[in-house]
């Protein structure tokens, strides 16, 4: 199928509304994630990698904001351990039914996925090996963060990973203007224009909050994670990984 390319902010709004994950936005997500966040296409190949080595026999595997499923179909093809399972949940009606069609075309269905449509902070998390949560955290409001992340570990089997992807703020300004220029320079360089730019970022305000890598590092501490480590950094995106 043709990638359906993402102009939501190139016309001017006459009203900034709130980010949402909608129809509109389902639509053209795998554009607008490959155009908006660097490397995403590595990280998603890369939790796949990751998966396979740190999946346990008998023991499920969490796609915690699955969107499309990227990530799960990068677990589900590499996955090689015997009776794992996957739990792909997004609170998006919209994404979830993009998903399970996406789902239903892959053709080595050898691992099972059970879609969830639910947010991620009523699923329980049991049994787990690995849990991904790849630009999710981010949705949910920071007061919050502390008592899912917990959860996780609480739901994660001795030796489980946590796969946590986020964009991230630096409390130094200078450095936070670096990324954040380079960034855009990124986004112009796929092809978004300036308006685009300032509009999707005026629309992501109250909703995405980035942190900076301490907070990260501290709350995975805090949860009971004693291993934590960045894999992957470009510009303000990074991917964390934590061990139980
Ligand atoms: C990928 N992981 O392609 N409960 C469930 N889902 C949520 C919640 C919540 N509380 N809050 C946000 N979401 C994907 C990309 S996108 C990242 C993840 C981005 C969902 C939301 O509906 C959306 O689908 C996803 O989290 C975030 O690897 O767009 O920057």
């Amino acid at each position: 199928m043709a990638k359906k390319t993402d102009s939501i902010y190139a016309a001017p709004l006459q009203e900034m509304v709130d980010f949402q994950f909608d129809e509109r936005v389902a639509a053209v997500f795998p554009d607008m994630i490959q155009r908006s966040v660097p490397g995403y296409g590595m990280i998603i190949a890369n939790i796949g990698i990751v998966a396979a080595r740190y999946a346990q026999p008998k023991s499920r595997c969490y796609d915690l904001g699955c969107s499309l499923g990227a990530a799960t179909l990068s677990m589900r093809q590499r996955i090689t351990q015997p009776e794992c399972d996957i739990v792909a949940v997004d609170n998006s009606p919209a994404m979830v039914e993009r998903c399970r069609e996406i789902l239903a075309r892959d053709t080595v269905p050898t691992v099972p996925v059970t879609l969830v449509c639910a947010d991620i902070q009523d699923v329980a998390i049991e049994n787990a090996s690995v849990v991904v949560l790849n630009f999710t955290l981010q949705f949910i409001p920071p007061a919050e963060r502390l008592a899912l992340i917990r959860r996780i570990y609480t739901g994660l089997r001795p030796g489980g990973i946590l796969i946590l992807s986020e964009k991230i703020a630096f409390q130094d300004e200078g450095r936070q203007e670096f990324h954040v220029e380079l960034h855009h320079d990124f986004k112009r360089a796929n092809g978004y224009s300036d308006l685009e730019i300032s509009q999707k970022r005026s629309a992501l305000e109250n909703v995405m909050i980035p942190e900076p890598l301490s907070c990260h590092h501290e709350r995975l501490k805090a949860a009971g994670f004693s291993f934590s480590e960045v894999w992957f950094q470009c510009f303000n995106f990074a991917s964390l990984v934590a061990i139980k």
